[in-house]
């Protein structure tokens, strides 16, 4: 039989996502629910071509629900999802509020599909966007070549921070644009577009070396992310990771520059090629014809691009490379349908 569907969040940045994927992906679906809010609730929102009311959520909205899709802020995650799967739901979580759960798996479809079957609270996580924009692609290579290390910085757009963050950079811009002097003095930005929202700094015409909240030794959980994240996917407890996170005026697709060493020796031409066939990755990589992917060639599309591959000058055993994906498809909505698909298949099959 074909599963019920509810979609928590619906409302969102990446729950509008989510409802133009629903509607692209194979309709593996009986009844699509969407939940939201009560302040959203009676809103009407189409979904496969249908106009769908929007429910508040309560524990009754699960009733009958065999997968629920949570897009939501941590707090409400934490408190809704343990109900959906009370009810009967597997709930697949876009929220850090389970990721790191030893009893919740956190999967990726293309690098570890298999862990989705083992979920003894019901829960299954779906990683943070700016480890997904590049797990995909060093999953593949470390198949080829085991990962032992990787240095990152990111790129982050603006919508990593929802649709409030979307808001503010537009406005942000607004308030430069028609300056032509502006960026040429020590805190005219700031003064220009003021304070507030959630970057602390000015996003326009500028970068943001910050995403998230400050862990221990001034590390931002967004950098903390990173590293557990991929560690818990890849199977890698040791994975020795660094990351700098930095939000760029983008609106979205998350960019990043990683560094990565592996156990074995590695090949500019092979590693391309392991690339270049790797499901979810494209390879854009011909910088004689500045042919490599940029955030805003990307945004929109599913797969994770990669270019500027290189081996590293000073390590045999290291590559350097430049990747795209989509924050708010791959990263967030994306992953998470294809997680909910891979339920899926345990009803239909
Ligand atoms: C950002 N990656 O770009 C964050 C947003 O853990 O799901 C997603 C936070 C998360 O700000």
């Amino acid at each position: 039989r074909k599963p019920t569907l509810a979609v928590v969040g619906a409302t969102g940045a990446v729950g509008t996502v989510m409802l133009g994927i629903l509607s692209e992906r194979p309709d593996v679906y009986g009844e699509i629910r969407l939940v939201a809010s009560p302040r959203s609730a009676g809103k009407k929102l189409t979904v496969r071509g249908e106009e769908v009311v929007v429910q508040a959520l309560s524990p009754e909205v699960f009733d009958g629900v065999d997968i629920a899709m949570f897009d939501v802020p941590d707090e409400v995650s934490a408190q809704w999802a343990p109900i959906a799967a009370e009810r009967g739901a597997v709930a697949v979580d876009n929220s850090g509020a389970f990721r790191m759960d030893p009893d919740v798996p956190l999967v990726v479809p293309e690098v570890n599909p298999a862990a989705a079957k083992v979920r003894p609270k019901g829960i299954i996580s779906n990683p943070n966007c700016t480890t997904l924009s590049m797990i995909v692609a060093l999953g593949a290579l470390h198949r080829e070549y085991g990962l032992a290390e990787l240095v990152v910085a990111s790129y982050q757009a603006a919508s990593g921070a929802g649709q409030e963050g979307i808001d503010v950079l537009y406005s942000q811009l607004e308030k430069v644009a028609g300056d032509h002097g502006l960026g040429q003095r020590a805190g005219d930005v700031r003064e220009a577009v003021g304070e507030g929202g959630p970057f602390p700094a000015p996003l326009a015409l500028n970068v943001v070396p910050w995403a998230g909240s400050l862990k221990e030794d001034g590390w931002s959980s967004e950098e903390l992310k990173v590293r557990n994240e991929s560690r818990k996917i890849l199977g890698l407890p040791g994975l020795r990771v660094n990351a700098t996170c930095v939000r760029v005026p983008v609106v979205t697709t998350h960019s990043l520059a990683v560094h990565a060493v592996f156990e074995r020796e590695v090949d500019q031409k092979a590693a391309q090629d392991v690339l270049a066939a790797a499901p979810g990755v494209v390879l854009h990589d011909d910088p004689a014809s500045h042919v490599f992917p940029t955030p805003n060639d990307v945004v929109g599309t599913d797969p994770t691009w990669v270019g500027r591959v290189r081996r590293s000058l000073d390590d045999p055993k290291a590559l350097d490379l430049f990747l795209c994906g989509d924050n708010l498809r791959k990263g967030a909505a994306l992953n998470t349908a294809q997680i909910a698909e891979l339920v899926a298949t345990e009803f239909t099959s």
